[in-house]
């Protein structure tokens, strides 16, 4: 296991801290949530008072997950917290908004802490634990709490921390997964993770109206230039009784496609004012999504990114030459 420089500090922070607030990004993804309730599990071990926040309610996908009740979307800015934690978040601005813009003084005021893999993170805390090529914050944190005291892992722990691994990795799928990541998975198996049941409810347990709306939306790809795309309105998702986490298993299908792309998947928000649109893009890993991203404000990894970008109201009209700016 990388021994990682920062462990002894990391330590000594988290022992001294009682009362701790713990971050996951908007759109909670399996590596948000796993990061989170990992750590959190730990601390609470440990007698520690913890909360765990996150702006938007996860999506109905980790029902199954112990513990994700416990995410509240309203902080309370109060300054009793020993220490805040901010994990799989590379930037607060955009991925925290709604708690942290126009509050960057108390956000200043506290001790803060980051623990996160993402090239894009922007270290906005005191203490600042980023490696980039670790695959997920899960397998960052698994080798840090290993380093710190590894009693502290027990079944439920590495089940969390399991779930980032697999789910930021696409299942283990995805070029960037090294010995590294497969060892530290193997170890996580050893401590009893239980890697059947995250397996059977995040793979294998699709509502039969989240796999006709995938049947829409493939009936709707599109091949532009290097752009592989399909695209959704936003009230589709409510039709279908779905969310995003769901709906973006299209592009799972989509990496299928022999060959290298940028996938692209479209949510359309054209009852907004100003209407917009927001991509998710993926890669095989050769082209780095992220770039592209970028270019409209965006961000993410090099095989996996998210924008934001205006749009007119004739959005159809619009769509293919945004798809060809990407591209
Ligand atoms: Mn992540």
């Amino acid at each position: 296991m990388k021994i990682h420089d920062q462990t002894a500090q990391l330590k000594t922070q988290l022992l001294a801290a009682n009362t701790i607030a713990l971050f996951g990004h908007r759109n909670v993804d399996g590596d948000a949530a796993g990061s989170c309730l990992a750590i959190g599990a730990v601390l609470e071990n440990l007698g520690k008072q913890v909360s765990y926040y996150t702006t938007q309610t996860p999506s109905s996908s980790f029902d199954f997950l112990d513990g994700i009740e416990k995410f509240k979307t309203n902080f309370d800015f109060h300054p009793h917290y020993d220490l805040l934690i901010f994990l799989d978040t590379a930037d607060p601005t955009q991925l925290l908004k709604e708690f942290w813009v126009g509050h960057e003084a108390y956000f200043e005021k506290m001790n803060t802490l980051v623990i996160d893999h993402h090239y894009s993170n922007t270290q906005y805390a005191k203490f600042n634990i980023v490696d980039e090529s670790a695959s997920s914050a899960c397998e960052l944190l698994t080798e840090l709490l290993h380093a710190c005291d590894p009693s502290r892992i027990d079944a439920q722990v590495a089940t969390y921390l399991f779930l980032g691994l697999s789910t930021d990795t696409g299942h283990f799928i995805y070029e960037k997964d090294s010995s590294r990541t497969f060892s530290l998975a193997a170890y996580l198996v050893d401590q009893w993770a239980d890697k059947k049941t995250i397996i059977s409810k995040l793979y294998r347990s699709a509502s039969f109206q989240s796999i006709k709306f995938l049947g829409e939306l493939s009936q709707r790809i599109t091949k532009i230039n290097g752009v592989i795309y399909s695209y959704y309105r936003h009230e589709e998702l409510e039709q279908y009784d779905l969310d995003k986490e769901k709906a973006d298993s299209i592009l799972w299908i989509m990496t299928r496609i022999e060959h290298d792309w940028v996938f692209a998947l479209i949510k359309i928000h054209n009852h907004e004012s100003p209407p917009f649109l927001k991509a998710s893009l993926r890669s095989k890993g050769w082209i780095n999504v992220a770039d592209l991203a970028a270019k409209f404000g965006g961000g993410g990894h090099k095989s996996a990114a998210g924008l934001k970008t205006e749009i007119w109201e004739d959005w159809e009209k619009e769509l293919e030459g945004f798809v060809g700016e990407l591209g």
